[in-house]
């Protein structure tokens, strides 16, 4: 595959001097960063209070003030996450209600039907709640709608499946909210339903269920709304067992299995992009550590497929390694595989599980690969980017599971925003992502005549085309989109960067205090730190399958770093030994053959002119 160019950086006669250069002392200013990179400037009196506060390193506390802390309770809750402050899963709605039909149905021995969602968030979720009903002797089955011919969420397939099993009770996880019809079909059918979701309430009514538990329910009073689909099947859960313990300190088995079970929700907490901030933090913080430590046999197989095994984990393990894996069979079409896994109690199917899993992602990697080969020679035709600001296109038989992800190789690749439509005869689905600051959604809106059906955010969405319609759909977006990208100035992606650093003072122990505020993600970013004038110690590489990425030994003083920088193969030329180079980057810990060590993730680099 060819790696295409970037737009270039608008050329300035006066070279751009950023808030870096004039925190210098000896202010040189290196044009040529490709991000337009900026320093943040942390409340010094902020920060003072913070180190003598918290006794963390500076460096940490800008860290901490950049993401809004300053000293006080908050910022101790945010050091030292605390199981004790997650809240009271009565406080969500309806939950009273969801308990005591459940525990009837246990006590009753009716049949429940877990029915998730085909991703990480629903099948992890699903298999939390499965565990608990198996651990409390009742009759529990699960129904996992497939991708490809039962689409998302509740439909005649529900119905089916609960008639099929003879299922009284059925429990949603990270679905049901807006899935007023079937839900009265069910109850026509004789079939109580619980939701338990995280999706926005629709407008007018609500489900004719038995319980809704959404911390999103207009009427909710539940302190924090951004759970993913796992963890509010998790707060079902705990309730559970409060209910059945008869108290709010659960029975000791009981309270095992919510330990355990929170590995699951961490997993899903990371994959779903919730917020990693308040409950969410908890949540993933002490998952991951029991995640490492879990016993249960799908879990340990997975790990060791992933080549986790015996380390600590981390956010970016989980959405790079673990999350991919689990959503995989769901992408190809059914996630039965990935559930079973999930709840597999012995070793050996545990392991053909994993091995089936790993196989089911070479299989959607390979696909996607082949997708993203001919959706960027599709691309090609619509290089003009002022005619096109947004790349759509489309394709007969590309596959429904993969789009989105192709969709965002278009957008690193040509720093447009993408819709990519996988057609299948007369109709298609498609899917979008935007680059940050333009709302893909709202170049939609533009398009909306040309489309079936479409949703979503502002740097994600969907829709559904009559295949006769891209053409007049790709103008229409485009007009729109032109409109939108006019009232723009700004070319260059913002890089923001928290703070500089020489390298020789980025040292293992400042790195386990940076530690201190993992797990990273939404609205807990990671930290990006610069280091300026550092040279090559050896000349610059190339690698990877595809040749796009970089790899760097840099330079500073004594300290020499291993950098590593993915899709940037490009900016190999501007590396010589002996040049200066200002580089923009993530520490992290890299374990190879048993080996941990601290290495650097370029953001981005400028090099002397
Ligand atoms: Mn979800």
């Amino acid at each position: 595959m060819t790696q295409p160019q970037p737009p270039k950086a608008p050329e300035s006669e006066t070279p751009e001097t950023g808030p870096i250069a004039t925190l210098q002392a000896a202010p040189q200013t290196i044009p040529g960063g490709r991000m337009d990179w900026s320093l943040r400037r942390p409340d010094a009196q902020a920060v003072a209070e913070l180190v003598r506060t918290e006794r963390v390193p500076i460096l940490v506390a800008r860290l901490l003030v950049n993401r809004g802390f300053e000293a006080g309770k908050a910022v101790r809750e945010h050091l030292q996450p605390q199981l004790t402050r997650l809240h009271d899963p009565f406080l969500l709605p309806n939950m009273r209600a969801a308990t005591q039909r459940l525990t009837r149905a246990l006590r009753d021995g009716e049949t429940i039907l877990v029915h998730g969602d085909y991703d990480v968030d629903g099948v992890t979720g699903t298999t939390l709640l499965m565990r608990l009903f198996r651990l409390l002797g009742g009759k529990a089955v699960w129904h996992i709608p497939n991708r490809l011919t039962d689409g998302y969420s509740f439909g005649a397939h529900s119905v089916e499946r609960a008639r099929e099993c003879g299922a009284t009770v059925v429990v949603s996880v990270d679905n049901g909210t807006s899935a007023g019809e079937t839900i009265q079909d069910l109850l026509d059918a004789g079939v109580d339903t619980i939701v338990t979701d995280h999706h926005e309430a629709p407008l007018g009514a609500l489900p004719n269920a038995t319980a809704i538990v959404n911390p999103k329910l207009p009427d909710s009073t539940y302190p924090f709304r951004e759970l993913c689909g796992a963890a509010v099947a998790f707060k079902l859960a705990w309730g559970m067992c409060q209910e059945i313990s008869g108290a709010s300190r659960v029975r000791e088995d009981l309270r095992q299995y919510l330990v355990d079970a929170m590995s699951y929700v961490a997993i899903a907490t990371v994959c779903d992009v919730v917020p990693l901030v308040d409950e969410n933090r908890i949540l993933a913080h002490y998952g991951l550590r029991t995640l490492a430590q879990s016993s249960f046999p799908g879990v340990v197989s997975l790990l060791k497929r992933c080549k986790l095994s015996d380390r600590k984990l981390s956010a970016e393990d989980v959405g790079f390694q673990i999350g991919p894996r689990i959503n995989a069979s769901g992408r190809l079409g059914s996630a039965a595989q990935a559930v079973e896994l999930l709840l597999a109690d012995d070793v050996e199917s545990a392991d053909r599980l994993a091995q089936v899993l790993d196989d089911l992602n070479e299989e959607r990697r390979r696909i996607e690969r082949e997708l993203v080969v001919q959706a960027m020679a599709a691309a090609e035709h619509f290089s003009d980017a002022e005619r096109y600001p947004v790349l759509v296109i489309a394709g007969q038989g590309w596959h429904q599971g993969v789009i989105g992800i192709v969709a965002s190789r278009l957008v690193d690749a040509f720093d447009r925003p993408a819709l990519v439509i996988g057609l299948d005869g007369d109709e298609g689905r498609g899917s979008a992502r935007s680059v940050p600051g333009f709302s893909v959604l709202e170049a939609m809106h533009g398009g909306r005549s040309h489309m079936l059906r479409y949703g979503g955010h502002s740097q994600a969405a969907g829709c559904e085309v009559r295949a006769d319609e891209v053409d007049a759909l790709r103008e229409a977006i485009c007009q729109r989109a032109r409109s939108i990208v006019a009232d723009s100035s700004d070319d260059k992606r913002p890089l923001v960067i928290d703070t500089e650093i020489p390298l020789e003072q980025l040292t293992p122990t400042l790195m386990h205090q940076i530690d201190r505020l993992e797990p990273f993600g939404t609205d807990n970013a990671d930290p990006i730190l610069t280091a300026q004038d550092v040279r090559l110690s050896e000349p610059a590489r190339i690698i990877g399958k595809d040749r796009t990425h970089l790899m760097l030994q840099v330079r500073q003083g004594s300290q020499v770093f291993k950098a590593l920088g993915f899709g940037m193969a490009d900016r190999e030329p501007e590396l010589r030994m002996g040049k200066r180079i200002d580089i923009a980057f993530t520490p992290r810990w890299n374990t190879f053959r048993g080996q941990t060590k601290l290495e650097l993730l370029l953001r981005d680099l400028r090099t002397e002119a």
